[in-house]
């Protein structure tokens, strides 16, 4: 398919808003003041325009590729699509959690979103060695209600099949299921780690019981079309507003566009992998106190999100059959494949073409054996994840390999 369309850029912004009706509340087109491109995620624009008054907006713009390989990888930009639809429907379920989309439109894949530039990146905030607190309860919560609210346990049975034949989004699966699951194990050229590394990425993929998990984690990836999970909410997809040490004022996640009807235990597995990167960095730097709380950050989610699981379960759609035996057996596997899942979306980082700053910006004298407790961690948490009985087995199975001795 052939996807032509202007992109955007600083010189035709204004035009752009005076074009949009739906913006003319939001910001004065005829009276911009500056217009600057953010965008620093894998794959798309991103700008932040201000006019006069100091009123903000966000545009985001789908490219028809990756932005992080150019256009030899090309990339459908329906993923825009995606994105919106679902940012609206987890917008509506929990809207103090997630960014206000405020068009969306569909000719030229763009996204126009509140300005949510007094907040930070939180990933960014970890790397700062900052410590916004609440951030990890108000995330369980968001991933619950999206669990109950998505779902059959809060959707009619009819408009669940509805939403799930829309909200198909193969080609961004499929990115997931081979950066994240396949080739952790099978590289197929594009992996890389340092030199130093290079024997315990072979270690990896020689690894039988992580190959297996990794198959079981694809399995469930492609066939649990349970809610419409994230998709990709790692901490570069939640904005934090406030002051380090302090409750957070306001937490947003956004930029969902890899949404589609899947485990919720992965999105729950994305947190916690991410909680393991921050902690495998302080280490790094030698902050144990705050490497420690990085790695508690994973029982905080799992017990709000557990806690509002059974919460929204009092108004479950279905209340006859699914009762509290039903939905404390529904938790446990969750618990488990969240396990599962944070053990993939660990290695991939490590190993995969797609990694994270919180690694990559160390040293290189430290940045090593951080990666190599990242992927022992992993390993660790593939072999047992069958095995979990409580939360606090993540930070039991991985403690040694991320904070440290
Ligand atoms: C080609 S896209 C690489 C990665 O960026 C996104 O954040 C997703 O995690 C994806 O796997
Ligand atoms: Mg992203």
């Amino acid at each position: 398919m052939s996807h032509e369309y202007a992109f955007l850029d600083a010189g035709n912004i204004a035009d752009y808003l005076r074009s949009r009706a739906e913006l003319r509340d939001r910001i004065d087109a005829d009276r911009i003041a500056s217009i600057r491109e953010i965008g620093d995620g894998n794959l798309n624009l991103v700008f932040h325009v201000v006019d006069a008054e100091e009123r903000g907006i966000i545009l985001k713009q789908a490219l028809p590729y990756v932005r992080m390989t150019g256009a030899g990888w090309p990339m459908t930009p329906e993923r825009a699509a995606r994105e919106a639809d679902s940012l609206q429907a987890h917008f509506a379920l929990t809207p103090e959690l997630v960014v206000e989309t405020v068009l969306y439109d569909p000719e030229r894949y763009i996204l126009a979103l509140e300005d949510l530039s007094d907040h930070s990146v939180w990933r960014d905030a970890l790397n700062r060695s900052e410590q916004h607190l609440d951030v990890a309860r108000r995330l369980g919560a968001y991933v619950a209600a999206v669990a109950v609210g998505t779902s059959i346990l809060g959707r009619d049975r009819g408009e669940i099949a509805a939403r799930i034949a829309e909200t198909q989004n193969p080609e961004l699966c499929t990115i997931t299921e081979d950066l994240v699951f396949t080739e952790p194990v099978f590289d197929i050229g594009r992996n890389e780690v340092l030199p130093e590394n290079a024997a315990d990425a072979a270690e990896l993929a020689a690894d039988r019981a992580f190959a297996g998990a990794m198959a079981e984690a694809k399995w469930r990836f492609m066939t649990q079309a349970e809610a419409l999970i994230h998709g990709d909410l790692h901490t570069g997809s939640v904005m934090v507003r406030g002051a380090s040490g302090a409750v957070a004022e306001s937490v947003k996640v956004f930029d969902s566009e890899f949404a589609f009807y899947g485990p919720v235990a992965f999105d729950l597995g994305a947190l916690f992998a991410n909680y393991a990167f921050a902690a495998a960095r302080a280490t790094a730097l030698g902050e144990s106190e705050r490497a420690a709380w990085a790695l508690s950050l994973v029982a905080e989610t799992w017990r709000a999100f557990e806690a509002e699981y059974l919460r929204r379960a009092a108004d479950w759609h279905e209340t006859r059959l699914f009762d509290a035996a039903f939905a404390a057996a529904r938790l446990e596997r969750i618990r488990s494949e969240a396990f599962l899942f944070a053990s993939a979306k660990m290695a991939r980082r490590i190993v995969g073409a797609a990694k994270v700053r919180d690694i990559e910006t160390l040293e290189p004298g430290l940045r090593a054996p951080a990666a190599r407790g990242v992927l022992l961690a992993a390993r660790a948490l593939a072999a047992n994840w069958r095995e979990v009985r409580d939360v606090e087995q993540f930070a039991e199975l991985t403690g040694e390999h991320l904070l440290g001795g």
